[in-house]
């Protein structure tokens, strides 16, 4: 994370380098309010965040057999993008349950693939559709702790990033070598968003995500959890040599749990437009290029550049599968290190959504080179097939 100005107030609220690094005490998530709150069943036992009741996954339930004997899988309705009950003769056949609580149908696995389009894809995700309901906000992806506080309670003072997370090898840890390799963002309990050029010729085995963390260099923080990993997913369409798809998916071995430093950032509505916006990039990379790395999280904010401005800076091919943002007076920008993590945008109902992964750069924070960042909405039905869609 690169930024200009430097080191001024150190009460709580952390300001490094220009970034501004807020920290939450972690004993305000301790008090009984918070504790309830945590306690209650949306919280603690939802491996995906729905935000009301009626609340339905795009999901492949159980396995069964469709319309013309095709392989399918039981899925509400609503998510069938062929209606299965019209034009069958036995309606009744294709009718399967849900978890014991709703009736579904046996929705064919190639249209239902195949035939997924947008809207429909971004149900799937804590992000869905209804899920960006203004009213309900105490739930749900991509809220800082601070709204998430229930009223009366005592609120962490300040915003934190409670889905940023660090991968890294143990083995650097252990010999005091840069702490963490790349960052990432958790979308659900189980799996990590990053860049696909972060996970070249590293194996599952090799790399830990740890999840809660703030400071590096403060070992007796208990808020940290560090997870193994079970699967890494590259973007099967990744080149090295341009950085196209540089998208990832990391899959844990155990779903973590959400508290108040960890929690999923929602995935980006689909074709907003983002230029000449403001949007947040954190990170514990290098602080400017070459330079050492933070131990401690480090934020800045950049303006979105517009793409045709963007392409016409760079010999290399930037498409509309990028997006471009840093200070276009130089010197706010991510660097190494900060590769995998989310450029965060919050929409006009508070909600953060990752709307980038950041990917490349020609040096850090120099003047007409922003960042290139992957485009997240551009890959959300590759997120699902590959996250939830893949259970
Ligand atoms: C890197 O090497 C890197 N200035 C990441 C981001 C940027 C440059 C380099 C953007 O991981």
């Amino acid at each position: 994370m690169q930024s200009t100005v430097f080191l001024l107030v150190l009460i709580n609220v952390f300001i490094f380098t220009g970034t501004i690094v807020i920290r939450t005490d972690p004993q305000t998530a301790q008090n009984d309010l918070d504790r309830d709150f945590w306690n209650r069943d949306h919280v603690r036992r939802k491996r995906y965040l729905g935000l009301n009741k009626k609340f339905k996954l795009n999901k492949r339930y159980q396995e069964c057999v469709g319309p013309g004997d095709a392989k399918g899988h039981c899925k509400h309705l609503t998510f069938c993008p062929i209606d299965v009950l019209t034009g069958t003769r036995n309606t009744l056949e294709y009718l399967c349950v849900i978890e014991k609580t709703f009736v579904g149908v046996c929705c064919p696995d190639d249209v239902a693939l195949g035939g997924m389009i947008g809207s429909q894809l971004i149900m799937d995700l804590p992000a869905g559709g209804e899920d960006y309901d203004i009213k309900d906000n105490l739930t749900g992806c991509g809220v800082p702790s601070e709204a998430r506080a229930i009223p009366g309670g005592v609120a962490p003072r300040v915003q934190e990033w409670p889905w940023l997370a660090a991968l890294f090898r143990p083995q650097d840890l252990a010999e005091g070598l840069e702490q963490q390799f790349c960052g990432g963002a958790v979308i659900t309990d189980l799996h990590i968003l990053t860049a696909a050029h972060c996970l070249q010729g590293v194996s599952a085995q090799e790399i830990r995500v740890r999840l809660g963390e703030y400071d590096f260099s403060k070992s007796n923080e208990t808020r940290f959890r560090d997870h193994a990993v079970a699967e890494i997913i590259n973007h099967e369409d990744f080149v090295s040599g341009t950085y196209e798809n540089d998208i990832a998916v990391v899959k844990l071995t155990q779903p973590t749990t959400f508290n108040s430093y960890i929690w999923p950032i929602c995935l980006p509505p689909i074709d907003l437009n983002y230029e000449n916006e403001n949007a947040i990039v954190a990170g514990w990379g290098k602080q400017y290029f070459a330079g050492p790395e933070s131990e401690v999280l480090l934020q800045i904010t950049v303006p979105i550049w517009e793409l045709s401005k963007c392409s016409q800076s760079f010999l290399q091919r930037i498409t509309d599968s990028n997006i471009c943002a840093g200070a276009y007076e130089g010197g706010k920008d991510s660097c190494q290190g900060d590769s995998g993590g989310p450029l965060m945008y919050q929409l006009e109902n508070g909600r953060w959504v990752a709307i980038g992964v950041v990917s490349w750069g020609i040096g850090c924070g120099d003047k007409g080179n922003p960042g290139i960042y992957t485009r997240v909405d551009k890959f959300i039905p590759w997120i699902i097939k590959n996250t939830i869609a893949k259970e």
